[in-house]
C-alpha cells in the first residue's frame, strides 16, 4: 500500500498529466501540467487526489445533494468503517456549491443534480478525480428516483438496458456542431446480482427492465399537467403504452448519459430507481411527503447489500 502511494506521488508530480488506461481518453491529458475539477472545487496542484482517493471502489449518485448526504450517513452506519472518535462527514466538494461528494471508507457518494447536462459534467470531473487518484475496479451506481409504467407505486426497478426520447439505445450529444452518438449499455452481471438482493419481505417488489431517458419531466414524459401541453389524452396513452409493449418499466431523466459515460469510461454501472407513480394511472406525484422519502430510500437499500456482499468478499 505504502509503495503505490509513494508510486502514485511520484506520477502525480510528473510536468504532464498521463493518459493511463481506464476512466479517461484524452490525449489531451499529455500535454496539460495540472488539471482543476471546477465544479468538485479540485485539483491536481494543491489536492493529493492518490491520498485521498486511491482506495475508492463504489461511487453511488443520486440527484439531490440532501439525500446523498443521508445516504453517507447510512453507510457510516452500516459500513465496517467507523469514524474516528471527534471526526465528522465532510463535504469534499463544499468549495463549489453545485455538487455535494461525501467519501465513506471506500464508497463515495456524490449528487448529480437533475438531467443530463448536470449528470454529465460531474461525470467526467469524478472520472478525473478517479484517474487522478489511480483507482481501480470502482463501480458506479445511480440510485434515483422515476415514473413506473405498470408497476405499484413505490416498486424499484434495476434497469436492464436504457432508451432515450426517441427510443434508441444510445446518447446524443451536439459536439463541435454535428450529433455524436455513444452506446448505452449497461453490465449484465451487476443486474442479475443486484436483483438477487432484493428480499421476499422487503414490503417493496424489485423488477429489472428497460428505463426511459426523457429530457425533461413534464412535454418529455408525456405528462399532461405540465404549463403547456399540445397532445391529447389519448396520444400519451398511446406512447405510454407502446413504451409499456417495449419492456420500459420507468422513465426518468439521467439514465442514458450515465450509462454512456460509464460505457466510455469503462466502468461497470448500474441505474437502480424508485417509481413514484404508475403513469398509465396518473402524472402527479401524490403520495406524503414521508411515503415518498420511504419509497426513494428503497434503491439504496438494494445497492446497500450489494455493497456490503462485495466488501465481505473482499475482507
Ligand atoms: C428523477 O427525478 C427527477 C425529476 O423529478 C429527475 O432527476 C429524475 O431522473
Ligand atoms: N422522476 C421522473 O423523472 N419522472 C417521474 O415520473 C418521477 C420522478
Amino acid at each position: 500500500m505504502a509503495s503505490k502511494t509513494k508510486k502514485a506521488r511520484m506520477v502525480q508530480s510528473d510536468n504532464a498529466l498521463s493518459d493511463r488506461q481506464g476512466f479517461i481518453s484524452n490525449p489531451h491529458f499529455a500535454s496539460m501540467e495540472s488539471d482543476v475539477l471546477y465544479h468538485l472545487a479540485l485539483d491536481t496542484k494543491n489536492f493529493n487526489l492518490t491520498e485521498m482517493f486511491s482506495d475508492v471502489k463504489f461511487v453511488c449518485m443520486g440527484g439531490s445533494p440532501d439525500r446523498m448526504k443521508k445516504l453517507a450517513d447510512r453507510l457510516v452506519e452500516e459500513l465496517p468503517y467507523s469514524m474516528p472518535t471527534g471526526h465528522t462527514l465532510c463535504n469534499i466538494a463544499g468549495g463549489s456549491d453545485r455538487y455535494v461528494l461525501y467519501k465513506v471508507g471506500p464508497v463515495l457518494t456524490a449528487s448529480h443534480g437533475m438531467g443530463v447536462p448536470s449528470l454529465s459534467i460531474i461525470l467526467h470531473e469524478l472520472f478525473k478525480l478517479l484517474h487522478h487518484a489511480q483507482c481501480e475496479d470502482v463501480i458506479f451506481f445511480r440510485v434515483g428516483s422515476s415514473g413506473g409504467i405498470g408497476v405499484p407505486p413505490g416498486s424499484v426497478v434495476v434497469s436492464e438496458s436504457v432508451l432515450d426520447g426517441l427510443l434508441h439505445p444510445h446518447m446524443s450529444l451536439p459536439v463541435l456542431g454535428e450529433i455524436k452518438t455513444f452506446p448505452a449499455y449497461l453490465n449484465s452481471d451487476i443486474v442479475k446480482d443486484l436483483v438477487k438482493f432484493a428480499h421476499d419481505d422487503d414490503g417493496f417488489k424489485t423488477y429489472r427492465g428497460k428505463t426511459l431517458c426523457a429530457n425533461d419531466f413534464y412535454e418529455g414524459q408525456g405528462r399532461l399537467d405540465g404549463a403547456f401541453c399540445e397532445y391529447t389524452k389519448d396520444d400519451k396513452m398511446d406512447f405510454l403504452k407502446r413504451l409499456s409493449k417495449e419492456g420500459v418499466l420507468n422513465i426518468e431523466m439521467e439514465a442514458i448519459c450515465f450509462a454512456a459515460m460509464c460505457l466510455r469510461a469503462n466502468v461497470k454501472a448500474a441505474v437502480v430507481c424508485a417509481t413514484l407513480v404508475d403513469r398509465l394511472q396518473d402524472d402527479q406525484l401524490t403520495p406524503s411527503h414521508d411515503t415518498l422519502v420511504k419509497w426513494i430510500l428503497r434503491p439504496e437499500t438494494i445497492v446497500l447489500r450489494y455493497i456490503k456482499s462485495k466488501l465481505k468478499e473482499q475482507n
